[in-house]
């Protein structure tokens, strides 16, 4: 747990921008030196993650305990000791597992690459190792080696194929990192584990398996900057194909893992991945049936590929090799959108068009792709700042063509003829001369009385004085990661929170905050200035921020706005008086009034 803290805190950026904070990062760990083999990956856009140990034999539940969020993390919760936990493998024999229909699976799901664990912390080995007898072919009653049907499988379908092997924590050695119940940590010589067994079994992955797409490392430790190059050296020349995950430490990688369930609210620039859990855990839990639906996997997928990244979504098959059935289900709906809507995701890049209340955009050279995923109650869409000469607008599915007209630099498309019917994402293809227009960042943030809520994200504030934007990251059951960008640091009523917003009609709207406020910011008072008003409120408690308790935001409205005509608009918030942090700003909602 300790090192799961320290992981997050790494990754919780304090900044007073946190779109610059994060392409600052990127930029530079990255861009000097692109992977040669990188462009299937940035263009591969979809991932399937599978985390498959002795864990998932126990499926959440021990010594009649159940647990919740990461099962993968079982034997540590639960502090199983070693000689315990090398029995489940006597009971493991996952007589279901059929390669050939889980890569299927992932074919008919529109899955590019899959990475599977072939050692979580736990130390198990799904791969047939001579390292150790610890592994699944010496310790259980299967005595098969799945990971070589899998990579055959895949293999014959096109789809790329890694191994996720957890470097450093390995529960089961007694010089792996953190296995405090057993072992002592410090008398624990992390070398000799490196030398006697990650480095010899990563050879054997790295040679047994045929070309790998991605190692998938996690979690490192116990090497200095000079040991993990040498680390990443030695294995290369094995693979010098493969794609090793930034996770390996210490800079180093060929790509960016954002933390667990993270999608950057603006586009990052250069090949990075972001992985979501399809329940709650990672690793199979039998009593988890949080599963995200279809619907909720493709606007996902979509909003990642609008900031330019990939989605790999995890899945966790049971201790017999079974896929849970939603996970079946509604990959294999995912899947079925992709085939008519695949050109709006795959190979595209970051859409240069801001995330709308309408949705988010995708593109390639000479089209831009519009992700609707609420449509605009009179059927007309804005698309704001788009000057290029266009040669027709149309709908993806059946290419229907769609009016549109130029209004100052806006783009308005009337989709009014398409049918009602229900989809979480119409595609609509902008298709264009020139080249593509430049990201503004500085762009003001839409709001319209043709959607329901209007979203004014903390991501998109300009911040002043103390306040500043930050990521924070906390979970609900455990290791089950949330990231909510807000405004903190707001303490006296020079540390504001200002939003641009272009308010596309008039009328009244209701102003929402919403946020986080702990009991020792509560009752103090706030305003909210819109075109020199102000408008006074006082915090309501909410919760604390604790980073493994749900962060818990209340939508608190605060006044209404009557916008007298069209035009840009600045919301500031601030303290009243100078006192406690006033809250955690996730953002403010614009709800038009009819
Ligand atoms: C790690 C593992 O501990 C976990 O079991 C799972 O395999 C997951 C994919 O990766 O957990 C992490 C590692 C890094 C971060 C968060 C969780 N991080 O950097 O935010």
């Amino acid at each position: 747990m300790r090192f799961i803290l320290m992981a997050f805190c790494a990754v919780l950026s304090v900044c007073g921008n946190a779109q610059q904070g994060m392409e600052e990062m990127w930029d530079k760990s990255s861009a000097a030196k692109e992977h040669p083999n990188i462009q299937w990956f940035k263009e591969a856009k979809f991932g399937l993650f599978i985390h498959w140990g002795l864990y998932s034999q126990l499926a959440g539940t021990w010594d009649g305990k159940n647990y919740y969020g990461s099962g993968e993390w079982i034997m540590n919760q639960a502090k199983i000791p070693v000689s315990r936990y090398r029995k489940v493998a006597e009971s493991f024999n996952p007589v279901n597992f059929n390669a050939e229909e889980w890569a299927q699976l992932a074919k008919d799901a529109g899955i590019k690459y899959m990475v599977i664990t072939a050692k979580h912390h736990e130390g198990f080995s799904m791969f047939d190792s001579k390292v150790t007898d610890f592994d699944i072919v010496d310790a259980t009653p299967y005595k098969k080696d799945p990971m070589k049907a899998l990579a055959a499988a895949t293999r014959k379908r096109g789809i790329r194929f890694g191994f996720y092997y957890s470097q450093f924590q390995d529960w089961y050695e007694p010089d792996g990192g953190r296995n405090t119940w057993d072992f002592d940590e410090s008398k624990k010589d992390y070398q000799k584990y490196y030398q006697k067994k990650a480095i010899p079994q990563l050879k054997e992955l790295l040679t047994n398996y045929g070309p790998l797409g991605i190692v998938w490392f996690d979690t490192p430790g116990g090497m200095t900057k000079e040991q993990t190059q040498a680390f990443v050296d030695e294995l290369r020349v094995l693979q010098p194909g493969s794609l090793f995950s930034s996770r390996v430490g210490q800079g180093l990688g060929d790509y960016k893992d954002f933390g667990d369930s993270e999608v950057p609210q603006v586009p990052i620039k250069g090949a990075w991945e972001s992985i979501y859990t399809h329940n709650d855990s990672w690793g199979y839990i039998a009593h988890d049936m949080n599963f995200k639906s279809s619907h909720e996997i493709i606007r996902l997928l979509s909003n990642v590929a609008s900031k330019g990244g990939n989605l790999m979504l995890n899945v966790g098959p049971d201790g017999k090799g079974n896929i849970p059935y939603y996970s079946i289900k509604y990959l294999k709906e995912t899947g079925a959108w992709l085939r008519k809507n695949g050109e709006s995701i795959y190979a595209t890049t970051f859409g240069q068009i801001p995330a709308q209340p309408w949705g988010v955009t995708t593109s390639r050279p000479g089209k831009l792709y519009l992700h609707v995923w609420e449509r605009p109650e009179n059927g007309s869409l804005l698309v704001p700042g788009f000057g290029n000469a266009i040669t027709g607008v149309y709908a993806l599915t059946d290419k229907r063509p769609l009016p549109f007209r130029r209004q100052g630099g806006d783009l308005i498309v009337n989709m009014a003829s398409l049918p009602q019917e229900y989809t979480p994402d119409k595609v609509l293809v902008v298709a264009y001369r020139g080249a593509p227009p430049a990201y503004d960042a500085a762009a003001p943030v839409t709001v319209s009385p043709q959607y329901a809520v209007n979203n004014v994200d903390a991501v998109f504030a300009k911040t002043s004085g103390a306040a500043k934007t930050q990521s924070l990251t906390y979970s609900h059951y455990f290791g089950d990661w949330k990231h909510t960008t807000c405004v903190t640091g707001m303490q006296s009523p020079e540390d504001a929170a200002s939003f641009t917003v272009r308010i596309t009609g008039p009328g009244d709207y209701k102003l929402i905050l919403e946020y986080a406020c702990p009991q020792e910011s509560a009752r103090q008072e706030g305003r909210l200035e819109v075109e020199g008003k102000t408008y006074m409120f006082r915090t309501l408690r909410t919760s604390e921020f604790d980073k493994s308790a749900p962060l818990m935001f209340i939508k608190h409205p605060v006044t209404i706005f009557s916008a007298k005509s069209a035009g840009i608009y600045t919301i500031t918030v601030r303290p009243y008086r100078q006192g406690k942090e006033l809250f955690k700003l996730k953002g403010i909602i614009a709800e038009p009034l009819k």
